[in-house]
This record gives structure tokens, sequence and C-alpha cells, in this order.
């Protein structure tokens, strides 16, 4: 790919894709115009991750991928942090304040680093093939709620109107797609009322809502 032609930021992402969605949302909040290029994970070859020329843009075979000021990056995180640090518009998503940043962080590392991984698409493959449909059903309600549980508790000190006081941060881009993810694996939220009250919250905010997996163009019903 010739990195040099590129007008507008090029995202790879699936629609479904958790960590896709995070990056979404930031472009949105920050107002970025970009491209959306689609890379099914699930088709029946095994997922258009595994591709030569996917592999070649991110050796790990994951979504998301930005492609912006002419370099590559991969990891939402790093990309949020790098889209918050370099581009003035929009929402600002990491605080200056030095305790506001780490708590933010500190939500966006459970969710990244505690929970999706345990339900990320190769992981569940390979649950449903090793070990069968019981096992993975008590996998995911396992490493859901404990997740969700600890971000419940961190949320009794950071909360305000979203996940840290009351300006949109990392830890929102992150909460959203997790909690769909998890109910889409019949966790019931009713049972985390600080996570949930946030979520509400978030609904109202357009692009949070531009980012939902409906919206994307390469959405199919779930
Ligand atoms: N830590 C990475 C995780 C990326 C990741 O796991 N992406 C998932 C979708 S949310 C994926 O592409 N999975 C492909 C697979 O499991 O084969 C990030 O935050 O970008």
């Amino acid at each position: 790919m010739n990195l040099t032609k590129q007008a507008k930021p090029v995202l790879w992402s699936f629609y479904l894709s958790s960590c896709s969605w995070r990056v979404r949302i930031a472009l949105n909040l920050k107002n970025i115009d970009y491209e959306y290029k689609a890379v099914d994970l699930l088709n029946k070859k095994g997922g258009d991750q595994f591709n030569k020329e996917f592999t070649k843009l991110n050796p790990k075979q994951e979504v998301p991928i930005l492609l912006i000021d002419n370099i590559i990056f991969t990891q939402s995180i790093p990309i949020i942090e790098y889209l918050d640090s370099t581009r003035k518009t929009g929402l600002k998503l990491l605080s200056d304040d030095v305790v506001k940043r780490a708590r933010s962080r500190i939500i966006a590392q459970v969710i990244n680093s505690g929970i999706q991984p345990y339900q990320n698409a190769n992981v569940i493959k390979r649950i449903n093939k090793e070990m069968g449909k019981e096992k993975r059903i008590e996998w995911l309600n396992f490493y859901l709620n404990k997740g969700l549980t600890t971000v419940e508790t961190l949320l009794k000190d950071t909360k305000g109107r979203y996940c840290v006081g009351d300006e949109i941060s990392l830890a929102d881009l992150c909460l959203v797609p997790q909690v769909f993810a998890a109910k889409r694996y019949k966790i019931d939220i009713g049972n985390f009322p600080l996570i949930n009250s946030i979520i509400l919250e978030l609904d109202n905010v357009s692009a949070f809502h531009k980012a939902l997996p409906e919206n994307q163009p390469d959405f199919l019903k779930i």
C-alpha cells in the first residue's frame, strides 16, 4: 500500500470488534473524517485478519489498524493516545490532571488487558474446539464478571457523570463496547449499577451513536 497517497486517515475495522469500536468513537469525538476498511474477522475461511497483506500491516493479525500521518498504528489505546496528543479538535480524551488521567488509563487497562483478551475471537475458537461449548460459557461468565466487578469497584472512587468525573475520557471509550460484548454473552448488566448509569449517559452522545456496530458499512444482523 502506498502510504503517501492517503488523503484521509484509514481505519481497518470490523463492526463487532470492541477494539475497533473504541477507535471509531475517538475519531468521532475528535471530529476526524476517515476511510473505513472492513476486515471480516469471522468469514468462512477463518478471517481476513490472517491474509498475507493484512499480516504485513499488523503481524498480530488483529484490528484495529489506523493509517494516519503516513504511519501505520496498531493497538487501540496507543492509537487513541496518538490522536489525542496530535489533534486539538473535538474533545480531549485524556485529562491534563495527572490523577484523572491515571484513573482513566487504569479502567481502560482493566478492560483492555483484563477482559477483552479473554473474549477475543481466536481465544473463543480455541476454547470451543478444545473444551466445548459448556466450558466456553463458563469461561466467558467468569472473566466478564470478574472484570466488570473490578471496573464497578473502581468507579466508586472515580465516577461522576462518566467513568472519571464529568468529562468523557479514554475509559468511557473502552467501557461502551465492552458492555455491549458482555450483553451478547448474556451477562446481566443490572448487577453493575454504576456501569449501567454511565452507559445510559453515553447513549445520548452522537459520537458514540455513530460508532455503533449497526452504523458501520460492514454491519450484518447480529
Ligand atoms: N490490544 C489490542 C487487541 C486487538 C484485538 O484483539 N482485536 C480483535 C477484535 S476486538 C481481533 O482482531 N481479533 C482477531 C482474532 O482474534 O483472530 C487492541 O487494543 O487493539
